[in-house]
């Protein structure tokens, strides 16, 4: 019995040591240029393209021919994508479900809908790993994922959310307020998976401590946290600081956003995964 995880990239998670991993990239269009969300996709320099570009730019889910080619080589899949009610990857997961187990009927397949992305993605791609490791059985690790994700959190800080406007990811009159005089946008991944503000704090070192307060309200008692940044290492640096101060044992890693989210995170857009 093989076991095999499998992501959108909006995970921001492209290679997974000691277990069986395959990813399934987003794609993101400017004009006639397309950008896939691999490791080996130069983000910055796709910021800077995008900067000048004059055409309109949007993203692309995997398609159901992508996810069922991830599948592949395993007998027992679990795959996870970006919050369904945002993207359309969720429900081409499910789809290349029904036709991959038609061709396959001994795979057992269990997709998860984040509800998320980015990092939170990625806490819930390391405890598959571990129950994995544990040698549990599909049906076990199916349960005991679900009762785990009710537990992991985003956070996020944006200075400017014109992508997730322009690409009707957000309500416009929300985006209108970041990009004025400093102020960010601090909020959450919601219940139901949809990008809920919380605060409007202006500067680096509020917008900090606004993320810190957010935690701490979800509920983050000094579990592991993951925070993914888009060429920001400064802010990611103080979050971290500000949670070891008060929680000095809790495991933080830093990573850096690809390009999925970061085309809707922008510049210096920060994404907080914790558990609760
Ligand atoms: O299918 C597609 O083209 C992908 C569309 C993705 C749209 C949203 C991406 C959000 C990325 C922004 C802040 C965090 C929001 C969390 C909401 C659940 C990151």
């Amino acid at each position: 019995m093989n076991f095999k995880i499998v992501s959108d990239s909006s995970s921001d998670v492209f290679e997974l040591e000691g277990i069986d991993y395959a990813y399934a990239p987003l794609k993101i269009t400017c004009g006639e240029k397309q950008y896939t969300d691999t490791p080996e996709l130069n983000v910055a320099g796709m910021i800077e393209d995008l900067k000048i570009a004059k055409t309109r730019s949007g993203t692309s889910c995997p398609n159901i021919y992508e996810w069922q080619q991830a599948f592949e080589g395993a007998d027992n899949i679990f795959a996870i994508t970006i919050t369904s009610q945002l993207s359309g990857s969720y429900s081409a997961a499910m789809q290349a479900k029904e036709e991959y187990i038609k061709t396959h009927p001994e795979t057992k397949i269990h997709v998860i809908d984040s509800l998320s992305t980015g990092p939170e993605m990625h806490l819930i791609i390391d405890k598959l790993k571990e129950l994995i490791d544990n040698n549990l059985s599909f049906e076990d690790i199916t349960e005991q994922i679900t009762e785990y994700s009710k537990h992991t959190n985003l956070a996020f800080c944006l200075e400017s959310l014109n992508n997730l406007a322009r690409n009707g990811r957000v309500n416009p009159a929300v985006a209108k307020i970041t990009g004025i005089l400093g102020i960010r946008l601090v909020g959450k991944a919601s219940d139901k998976g949809t990008l809920e503000p919380v605060s409007k704090p202006k500067g680096a070192k509020k917008s900090t401590l606004a993320m810190y307060q957010l935690m701490l309200e979800q509920g983050y008692k000094g579990g592991r946290v993951i925070i993914d940044h888009v060429g920001n290492p400064t802010s990611a640096d103080s979050l971290k600081e500000m949670i070891l101060s008060e929680h000095p044992n809790a495991d933080i890693s830093i990573g850096s956003c690809g390009g999925l989210c970061s085309f809707y995170a922008e510049e210096r857009g920060m994404l907080v995964g914790y558990e609760s």
